[in-house]
């Protein structure tokens, strides 16, 4: 007898099965046992082949690398902007309050204040498979995990010993630094723009260091392919002050105005474009003030506009933790957890990092615009409408949002200092200023131009 089916009766019922399921999924430690067998393989194996031969051990599910990054924020998505005031302390203790599981990293040498160290002498990278699994802990450390990975011995003594003489004579040739980020004035030496500087100075000690692996896989497992490298160095020597708490670059290097109006998603992408590093050059006992971080803090949502609060700020002052570092050593860490450079405490310690910042092929557009001579072609005719009764403020700012480049950044920070202690004043704001003051066209012309010049690299 033939049996027609309800297909629609069925509905709910193949709709519960399979919340089922999915919620039996991700149960993180599941997900992660098939990792020791990928330790194990042999060489010729491929993925695919591991998962064949396991199949049994983790049933039906075959786990696979890209199911693996989890949604960035543990707390329910919501669309729209936030604000500064609706910042919860509660929230980031909640989230940072999660304790480190080791066996999610079965490749790492130990889980240190719920840091996930790694020992660059005991890790196997011989085929693209035993680096792809290390490639997917690292992505799992950065996005759902704490987001901080050290990795002891990551940069051989000899060169960083060579680059650090470099470093120490740019320093001493450059002076004194003005205002830096997050720090207090002469708390620290900085060299902006390190990668270039050390190219030009010494570059077969550079060819030396940035052949490093660890440096190229873990900056792939957080950006993929063809990702641009800058660094800045800093040296605190001894007696110099903590930074304050704070995420890095890009939401981090706004005022809390400014970053209110990128909607949350952006509050959520922006770490997704970068990744920060800090190659230690010397060794840093806690005494030195190697960096300090709060584990877990990246995925608080409302994280960019919470961290000038008094609040938050004494939270991370108690919870915060703190690794040793060995000359070598190499952290990384989502540019979205909260962290600080700490107190140099040492009497004679001069505490250098190499602070390595990563980032996304895609933050770039499709064109080369020149927005300099854009905007000095448009600006008298600009002028020239603004003085028109019908034309109204909104319609300034729209010609320069279309013009003029509105973003800081990238700078010589050397010349071209923040203004605030942040950001260097902008293209956009430059065009503001100008036709708030009716300046003429040739004063626009020059300061615009000086500002060109400031921005570039020498
Ligand atoms: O030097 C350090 O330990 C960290 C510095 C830092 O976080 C920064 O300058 O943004
Ligand atoms: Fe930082």
């Amino acid at each position: 007898m033939r049996t027609t089916l309800n297909t629609r009766a069925l509905r709910p019922v193949v709709r519960r099965a399979r919340l089922r399921r999915s919620s039996s999924f991700p149960a993180r430690q599941d997900s992660f046992a098939y990792v020791p067998c990928i330790r194990e393989a042999a060489a010729h194996e491929t993925l695919a082949d591991i998962v064949a031969r396991n199949k049994g051990s983790f049933g039906t599910h075959v786990p696979s690398a890209w199911e693996r990054p989890q949604p960035l924020s543990t707390q329910r998505h919501r669309e729209g902007y936030i604000r500064t005031d609706e910042c919860q302390l509660a929230d980031l203790q909640r989230i940072t309050s999660e304790e480190v599981a080791a066996h999610e990293y079965p490749l790492a040498s130990a889980v240190v204040s719920n840091v996930v160290v790694y020992e660059r002498s005991q890790l196997n990278l011989d085929t693209p498979l035993l680096r792809h699994s290390l490639q997917t802990e690292f992505m799992h450390c950065l996005m759902t995990g704490p987001g901080i990975v050290v990795v002891r011995g990551a940069f051989d003594h000899e060169v960083v010993d060579r680059v650090s003489a470099a470093f120490s004579a740019i320093l001493a040739g450059q002076g004194a630094n003005a205002a830096d980020h997050f720090g207090r004035p002469g708390a620290n030496g900085r060299i902006w723009n390190a990668l270039e500087k050390l190219a030009v100075e010494e570059p077969e000690a550079f060819v030396r260091y940035y052949a490093n692996d660890t440096l190229n896989l873990i900056s792939e497992a957080w950006l993929g392919p063809n990702y641009q490298l800058t660094s800045q160095v800093n040296l605190v020597p001894p007696g110099g002050l903590a930074q304050d708490m704070h995420r890095d670059y890009h939401l981090g290097f706004c005022t809390n105005e400014e970053a209110e109006r990128y909607p949350v998603h952006v509050h959520k992408q922006s770490p997704l474009m970068t990744l920060q590093g800090a190659v230690a050059h010397c060794d840093m006992p806690l005494e030195s003030g190697p960096t300090t971080f709060l584990p877990h803090s990246h995925k608080y949502e409302e994280g960019y506009l919470a961290w000038r609060r008094e609040d938050f700020k004494s939270f991370y002052e108690q919870n915060h933790v703190q690794l040793p570092l060995a000359k070598g050593d190499a952290v990384f860490f989502n540019p979205a957890v909260y962290h600080a450079a700490g107190n140099n405490t040492s009497a004679d310690i001069h505490r250098m990092a190499n602070l390595v910042q990563v980032n996304s092929a895609f933050g770039r557009c499709m064109e080369t615009v020149d927005r300099a001579r854009v905007s000095q072609a448009v600006y008298p005719h600009l002028l020239r409408a603004s003085e028109a009764a019908e034309w109204t403020d909104a319609m300034t700012a729209q010609v320069i949002a279309a013009s003029a480049e509105g973003y800081s950044f990238p700078t010589n920070l050397d010349l071209d200092p923040p203004v605030d202690g942040l950001a260097p004043a902008t293209q956009a704001q430059l065009m503001k200023q100008a036709v708030d003051e009716m300046w003429s066209s040739e004063k626009f012309d020059s300061v615009l131009d000086e500002q060109t010049q400031r921005q570039r690299s020498v």
